[in-house]
């Protein structure tokens, strides 16, 4: 379980990282399951192209063009996934932050990211809430690495404190992301950290954290999956994209 210094650190920080919350097995079979998605090209799945953010390539004609950047619906890929959430110490840690009754929204992240040497993107500085329809903007997401993750082939980086941010327009441009031009916003940036992750290491953040990630400059495809979780009472807005899909309730 969480010890009240790492909740408080959470709380206060909006991110928290547990070491080897994924085991070495089920990373294995996470792993295995990530590496055929990407061989087979398995849908759904979004290509870097799809996105075209910093650094990918321009088409899916383009060289490159067919790499991807997440596998998604990552839960129904294998069971090692649903598996792996109601281990007692991964629910347990996630019922502490963010209440008795967890539920998982299908409809966002739940995908495994990748991160290829030769074609992946760099991510702007963003809260991940920001194109989703909750009754409050209170979730948690999950990102477990299933390998090294450094600032050399694109480790999250992320702004403590930045959870709290009720952001203005002016620190956003129109894809919503926290303008790195904008002098105002200096200050927060010049706060941010990056979080080195080995395999098995999950980081817990808030879905309003400011985060962001540079490109792969390895030689080594980095994999990563993410979930996002819920309390009960934060449902998504009706006929939103966020209630799109079903979602797993985890806990009675
Ligand atoms: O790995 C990255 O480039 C960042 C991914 C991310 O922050 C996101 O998809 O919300």
């Amino acid at each position: 379980m969480l010890t009240q210094e790492e909740l408080t650190r959470f709380h206060e920080h909006g991110f928290l990282v547990v070491k080897q919350l994924a085991s070495p097995t089920d990373v294995k079979q996470m792993l295995r399951v990530t590496l055929d998605g990407l061989a087979n090209e398995i849908a759904p799945l979004e290509y870097e192209a799809d996105l075209r953010y910093p650094g990918a390539p321009t088409s899916k004609q383009a060289p490159g063009g067919r790499t991807i950047r997440r596998l998604k619906q990552a839960f129904s890929r294998d069971f090692v996934f649903t598996e792996w959430m109601v281990r007692p110490e991964v629910l347990g840690r996630i019922k502490q932050i963010v209440g008795d009754q967890v539920i998982c929204p299908l409809a966002h992240h739940n995908c495994i990211m990748t991160k290829h040497p030769d074609y992946s993107s760099a991510t702007g500085w963003h809260q991940d809430v920001r194109y989703w329809s909750f009754t409050r903007p209170e979730l948690v997401n999950a990102w477990i690495a299933l390998g090294e993750e450094t600032v050399a082939n694109g480790c999250l980086k992320v702004i403590p404190g930045s959870h709290k941010l009720a952001l203005e327009p002016w620190q956003l441009d129109d894809q919503l992301f926290f303008r790195q031009d904008e002098p105002r916003n200096e200050p927060w940036l010049k706060q941010a950290v990056s979080v080195p992750l080995s395999a098995g290491d999950v980081l817990f953040f808030h879905a309003r954290t400011l985060h962001s990630a540079g490109r792969n400059t390895t030689t080594l495809t980095k994999h990563s999956v993410v979930f996002t979780f819920r309390p009960a009472d934060n449902p998504p807005v009706p006929g939103s994209r966020s209630a799109a899909l079903p979602e797993l309730l985890l806990t009675p």
